[in-house]
């Protein structure tokens, strides 16, 4: 009797399909593993990197699940350079992105919203890294779903050179990976290496990332928007003109006020996500390098698309570090209906 027994053989119950045993599905590290060659540079960096930005995540994803408890509710008191207040949980997220992507040693700049200037890494790191660690602010303290967002480049000077302002200031289209987490009723990380988008669920009894949401595609259509009505009376005349199209169809209006919670919905189901230019904010209020370029490379890499109401995010030339967009995002049919009242 052959002592080796194939995985499938026989009519012993096969392991794989046991409904004893739930499949728990791939997990991040194997994914990415088994995705690396589809990086350009495929020599493990961008992979490590990924991996960098899922465990600080986690410590992210743990403090902020009891931020209650541990006094990380409430304001420190200071303000970053667009003059909001920050929160605890602001601080603490940029520190444990920071010290994460300082530590791995593959990123030379970091840009973050909580940073006024780029924070100079390491030389010898080949990419660059902009990162708003806690989006969603005004959310924080009454426990609903906050985000980080990341968008990652490939420096453009040659490593163990001083970092020049041609490696910070890189259009979207440059990207090499972007994505977010979204700290909900689950934890999710959801990215982008510009070979479709690929969404994981954060199992935190076994510490890891698992492959839920496959090659996610953002419906061309849908029936949901979000944008903050109440500012409509500073908005110009096409987007009151959209968001009467809107409700004369009796599309839903969502806006959780989290820009990764309303654009992972919106993803999901199909919808549309506006911030436009105001009268407070006449640019937008979205900060280009840091939230609008990194969700733009996920839409579109889901069959999304996402402007600034007319040009492409991704093509708009950064001019610097928290430059601000109106922003557009989401089903392609709906943003260029809002783009065509226009
Ligand atoms: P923060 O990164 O400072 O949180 O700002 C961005 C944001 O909070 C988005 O998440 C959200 O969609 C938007 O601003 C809400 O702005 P408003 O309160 O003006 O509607």
């Amino acid at each position: 009797m052959s002592m080796q027994r194939s995985f499938n053989n026989g009519n012993a119950p096969s392991i794989e399909s046991s409904r004893i045993a739930h499949s728990i599905g791939t997990a991040l590290d194997r994914f990415i593993k088994n995705n690396q060659d589809q990086f350009a540079y495929a020599s493990g960096e961008l992979s490590q990197l990924l991996r960098d930005i899922a465990l600080a995540s986690k410590v992210v994803n743990r403090e902020v699940n009891k931020a209650g408890l541990i006094d990380l509710m409430g304001a420190v008191g200071s303000q970053n350079l667009a003059g909001d207040d920050q929160q605890k949980l602001d601080v603490l997220a940029n520190i444990r992105f920071t010290r994460a992507l300082a530590k791995g040693g593959e990123v030379c700049a970091l840009i973050s919203e909580e940073s006024d200037t780029y924070v100079d890494l390491n030389n010898e790191g080949k990419y660059v890294i902009a990162i708003d660690p806690l989006d969603g602010s005004s959310n924080i303290d009454v426990n609903v779903s906050i985000g980080t967002i990341f968008s990652i480049y490939r420096r453009k000077s040659p490593a163990g050179t001083p970092i020049q302002p041609s490696d910070i200031l890189q259009k979207g289209s440059d990207q090499v990976a972007a994505g977010y987490v979204l700290y909900g009723s689950s934890t999710m990380l959801v990215y982008t290496t510009g070979h479709g988008v690929n969404g994981f669920t954060y199992e935190p009894t076994l510490g890891e990332y698992f492959l839920s949401h496959p090659q996610l595609k953002m419906p061309e259509d849908g029936k949901i928007y979000s944008i903050n009505e109440g500012l409509a009376n500073s908005f110009s005349a096409p987007v009151q003109a959209y968001i009467q199209y809107c409700k004369d169809r009796q599309y839903t209006a969502r806006y959780i006020g989290s820009l990764v919670a309303d654009f992972h919905r919106n993803m999901l189901k199909g919808g549309i996500y506006i911030y436009p230019a105001t009268a407070k904010s006449p640019n937008g209020k979205l900060r280009l390098m840091y939230e609008c370029n990194a969700l733009a490379f996920v839409a579109e890499q889901a069959g999304g698309s996402a402007t600034n109401g007319k040009d492409r995010i991704l093509d708009i030339e950064v001019k610097e570090l928290h430059q601000r967009t109106a922003f557009y995002v989401g089903s392609k049919n709906m943003v260029e209906k809002a783009e065509s009242l226009g």
